[in-house]
């Protein structure tokens, strides 16, 4: 992670080009300095430097958006450009987004705050932004046809409107969507309570993210833009586990984690090791009575959720897509599964034909992740991770919640893997095993057959499809 001054740093050299390359000069002195960012880490919280104060959020792999103040309105600038997002280490991939990232920054504001947005479309095609979730005048949704002209390449926009509701908000293009959102282009939104709130609690960590996908072949760098359902590359923020930074948290912080929803099909996450309360959605903060602790939530299609627990145990505890092939990386859909198959007698066979033929799968997919087969560049292997006992045999929407006793307030830095304390971990019995006690029910069923034959039933295993056994 990198501090404020880093990044503010490393973005300036880049401002100037962009700048000159979008609007004219004399236009310039109008709209607000673009901010940029190149690097997909995630920065330190954006304490404000103006305006009325409030407790900063942390964007998984992301950043928040610098504004200035004219006149009591905060104004922003979102430039819509192609970018290139490192998806994980050793993985880049040519996306759609905003001031040199996919998603773009999060903005945050405070309720009752005049905002203004200027939208700079450097796109080979038309764009706009809808402002997910917002209370606002209908010209300012963002709704190309319907409530707004579409931004033209190299034209500005400007929107804006009061965030009169405090919560958890998105942005995304309301022209050509499928394309765009496909493309990667997608940022978040926070407004925040303007003093206390009855259903808004402090905490003293506050981290967001969106859930998006791409199809993306191995060894290639764009995404299919047609695919709408067999996605290959489930992502936090467009990073896919091992690339996924953890939530560094310290012992007993109230933590909250805001998450919205931007692919084409429903996500169930999961927390190990704390129960968690849904305080929020994209309508607002969810009444008392309606909460009841649960360590998973759904998040379907086009929806947020704000999830608050207290992080009382110390360890690395998994955080993840309950969907096991959302947990994966790029991978062929089309394999048949070989689990029980005794392949000895046809690879013989088949090594005859094809020298480099490889058995997979016979024992379960779990070789695959130590497997070093060969890949093409520009890609990730389907299951991967090492963690200190081995493979983590995980990929996609996965990461982990480091609850640590010595993490300094304020300070999100990964201090690496947790250190067990003796005796807590699962371990390996030695010795001879006690003779396993069994009921003498197996296979009755809750009401037995009248004439049930004692003879074993042989099953035979036919794949792939279309094959006939022997
Ligand atoms: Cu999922």
């Amino acid at each position: 992670m990198t501090n404020r001054r880093n990044f503010l740093t490393g973005a300036g050299a880049i401002t100037g080009a962009v700048a000159a390359a979008s609007v004219s000069k004399v236009a310039m002195a109008a709209l607000p300095e673009p901010v940029l960012q190149t690097r997909p880490d995630t920065m330190a919280p954006l304490a404000p430097a103006s305006g009325r104060p409030y407790n900063p959020v942390v964007t998984l792999n992301g950043w928040t958006l610098p504004w200035r103040m004219n006149n009591g309105v905060k104004e922003f600038h979102l430039v819509a450009e192609p970018v290139v997002r490192e998806m994980a280490p050793g993985f880049k991939a040519h996306l759609w987004g905003y001031n040199g990232q996919s998603p773009g920054p999060t903005i945050e504001v405070v309720e009752g705050d005049r905002v203004r947005i200027f939208v700079t479309n450097k796109l080979p095609e038309h764009t706009s932004i809808h402002w997910h979730g917002q209370r606002l005048p209908n010209g300012m949704d963002g709704v190309g046809g319907l409530t707004q002209k579409a931004i033209e390449p190299g034209k500005t926009f400007v929107y804006e409107f009061v965030a009169r509701r405090p919560g958890t908000f998105m942005y995304h293009p309301h022209a050509d969507e499928m394309t765009q959102m496909a493309m990667g282009m997608m940022g978040f939104w926070v407004t925040h309570p303007k003093g206390r709130h009855p259903l808004i609690d402090p905490v003293d960590r506050d981290f967001v993210f969106l859930l998006n996908a791409y199809d993306i072949d191995p060894g290639a760098y764009t995404p299919k833009i047609m695919t709408m359902l067999d996605f290959n590359l489930w992502t936090f923020n467009s990073r896919i586990f091992p690339g996924i930074d953890s939530f560094n948290v310290r012992k007993n912080d109230k933590v909250r984690i805001r998450m919205g929803n931007l692919t084409m099909t429903n996500h169930p996450i999961h927390l190990h090791g704390h129960e968690f309360l849904v305080t929020g959605t994209d309508g607002g903060p969810t009444p008392k009575s309606t909460r009841w602790y649960e360590v998973t939530t759904d998040v379907a299609v086009g929806q947020m959720r704000q999830i608050e627990f207290v992080a009382d145990e110390e360890g690395d505890w998994a955080f993840h897509c309950h969907k096991s092939h959302h947990t994966m990386n790029a991978m062929g859909h089309n394999v048949p599964t070989m689990i029980g198959v005794d392949h000895r007698k046809v690879v013989k066979d088949i090594t005859n034909v094809v020298p480099d033929y490889m058995v997979m799968g016979e024992r379960g997919m779990a070789d695959m992740a130590e497997m070093e087969m060969p890949l093409p560049d520009n890609t990730v292997p389907m299951m991967t991770g090492q963690g200190p006992f081995g493979s983590v045999e995980m990929g996609g929407m996965f990461t982990v919640v480091k609850v640590r006793a010595d993490q300094k307030p304020g300070d999100y830095k990964n201090t690496g893997w947790f250190k067990h304390p003796a005796g807590t971990v699962a371990y390996e019995l030695k010795g001879e095993l006690p003779a396993p006690a069994r009921f003498q029910s197996e296979g009755s069923g809750s009401m037995p057959a009248k004439s049930r034959t004692k003879k074993d039933v042989e099953v035979q295993i036919r794949k792939p499809s279309g094959h006939t056994g022997h």
